[in-house]
């Protein structure tokens, strides 16, 4: 199924009223026109009819592949983009920019599935499957979150057992990106001593299911679904070697974290620079709405608070290169992202007045979409715990 095409010209502005981009260089502004111009030709067009109709493109993959969208830091030599993290924030920030759930897609590939294989992986499952996903010819996830066990993965139940010559894997995962249509899912998983690792199981396992999950409101030209393990055998040499414990999938979840701090701020540029213009064609009382003090005030709140988050990102990308960003640093753009990407999409709502309900501007869907990334990569609140967690030493999770 493919959508029509909407009859409409994308003509997105970036807001960059703190001359950002003074900071980047030449190749990074280069990376973001490309991925720009992609999102303005795959994507804006068509993504209303793909939410509507709750459409998962699948030839989406095979382009995100070649616009250089999948593993952007993993290194050229296993088929990923070789470059550093203020150019996958500006990569996650164009794709959100377009639709979460299309980002969603990349940074579950890049960050979930490819960065473990990179940073946990024997060199043979690096050059099997590393090339692929980068490519686009293999789609994966990452099943982490259980039934039981969402914000507190550690209770996880799935489990697996050495039978010798293979490991035999039960349980079951939910709310799982990408799932119904992976080729591919790292699963995390606890051993018979309950010790967590990471394994890579393909579709096509006998007792491997991925049944999808039906009525989402929000991120609904993303996949989503379930990956249920019944007495499946995994090979050996499946399990990713690397690296064991909470802290494996923490440090996946550490990155694509990152690429959200980005992404969200994509979504509220949309959103912001749709009502921009809006507020200059939309005569009431004789003058455009945006001569009133009231929508200028809505208006000026929204550039300050794109211009702080654009501002925290950056500085954290350059700690991401260094290797120095904390995971409660992450936490707290993670969050205010989100957050801010929340109240644009709706005061940017409201500066569209009626016509900001419909599917002929985007905010509606951003802001839906948004409830899901306030939710998922750890909810508003456990971010909010971490941080209070680093601030006094003391964990208000149990
Ligand atoms: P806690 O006792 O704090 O830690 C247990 C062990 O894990 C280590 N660790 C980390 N290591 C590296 N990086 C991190 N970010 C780490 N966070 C924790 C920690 O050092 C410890 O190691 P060790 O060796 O001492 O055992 O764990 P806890 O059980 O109290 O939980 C802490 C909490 C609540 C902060 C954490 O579990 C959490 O963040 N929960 C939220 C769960 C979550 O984010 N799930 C995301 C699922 S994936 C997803 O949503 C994908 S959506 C993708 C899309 O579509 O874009
Ligand atoms: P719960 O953990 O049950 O939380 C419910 C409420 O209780 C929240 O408000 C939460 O903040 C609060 N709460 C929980 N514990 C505490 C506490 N200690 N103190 C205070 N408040 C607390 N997971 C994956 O593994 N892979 C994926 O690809 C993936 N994709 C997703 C896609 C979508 C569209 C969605 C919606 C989710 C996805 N998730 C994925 C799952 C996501 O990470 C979880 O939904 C999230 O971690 C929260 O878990 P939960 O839904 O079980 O909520």
């Amino acid at each position: 199924m493919s959508a029509e095409k909407r009859n409409f010209v994308d003509e997105f502005e970036s807001p960059d009223f703190y001359a950002l981009d003074d900071l980047l260089t030449d190749e990074h502004k280069l990376i973001r026109s490309s991925v720009r111009d992609f999102v303005k030709k795959e994507i804006t067009p068509f993504i209303e009819g793909w939410a509507e109709k709750n459409h998962f493109p699948e030839e989406i993959v095979k382009k995100f592949g070649e616009v250089g969208a999948f593993g952007p830091t993993v290194p050229a030599e296993y088929g990923g983009g070789g470059l550093d993290y203020i150019s996958y924030g500006l990569i996650m920030q164009e794709v959100e920019r377009g639709d979460s759930g299309m980002r969603s897609t990349a940074s579950v590939q890049g960050s979930l599935v490819m960065y473990p294989i990179y940073a946990y992986g024997s060199e043979e499952q690096r050059k099997k499957y590393l090339p692929k996903l980068a490519s686009g010819e293999m789609l994966g996830c990452f099943g982490l979150t259980e039934p039981n066990h969402g914000s507190n993965p550690s209770g996880m139940e799935t489990n697996f057992k050495d039978m010798g010559d293979h490991y035999l894997l039960n349980g079951a995962k939910m709310w799982i990106s990408n799932s119904p249509k992976a080729d591919i899912a790292v699963v995390w998983a606890k051993n018979e001593e309950g010790r967590i690792h990471g394994l890579i199981v393909e579709r096509g396992m006998e007792g491997f299911t991925t049944p999808e999950t039906h009525g989402k409101w929000s991120l609904r030209a993303s996949c989503t679904g379930e990956l249920v393990f019944s007495d499946v055998k995994v090979p050996k040499e499946n399990l990713l070697p690397g690296k064991n414990g909470l802290g494996a999938p923490m440090g996946c979840l550490d990155k694509a974290r990152y690429g959200i701090a980005w992404g969200a701020i994509g979504a509220a540029m949309d959103c912001y620079d749709s009502a921009r213009r809006y507020s200059l064609e939309r005569i009431q009382f004789g003058k455009p709405i945006g001569s009133f003090q009231l929508v200028q005030k809505k208006l000026s709140e929204m550039l300050t608070e794109i211009t702080k988050a654009q501002l925290l990102n950056w500085k954290l990308g350059k700690m991401m290169d260094e290797g120095k960003a904390s995971t409660s640093q992450i936490s707290m753009a993670k969050r205010n992202s989100v957050e801010v990407a929340l109240n644009i999409a709706r005061e940017a709502r409201q500066i569209h007045g009626g016509m900001g309900i419909t599917g002929e501007y985007p905010m509606m869907r951003h802001m839906m979409n948004l409830e899901s990334v306030v939710t998922y990569e750890g909810t508003h609140d456990i971010h909010l715990l971490i941080l209070g967690a680093e601030i006094t030493g003391i964990p208000a999770f149990k």
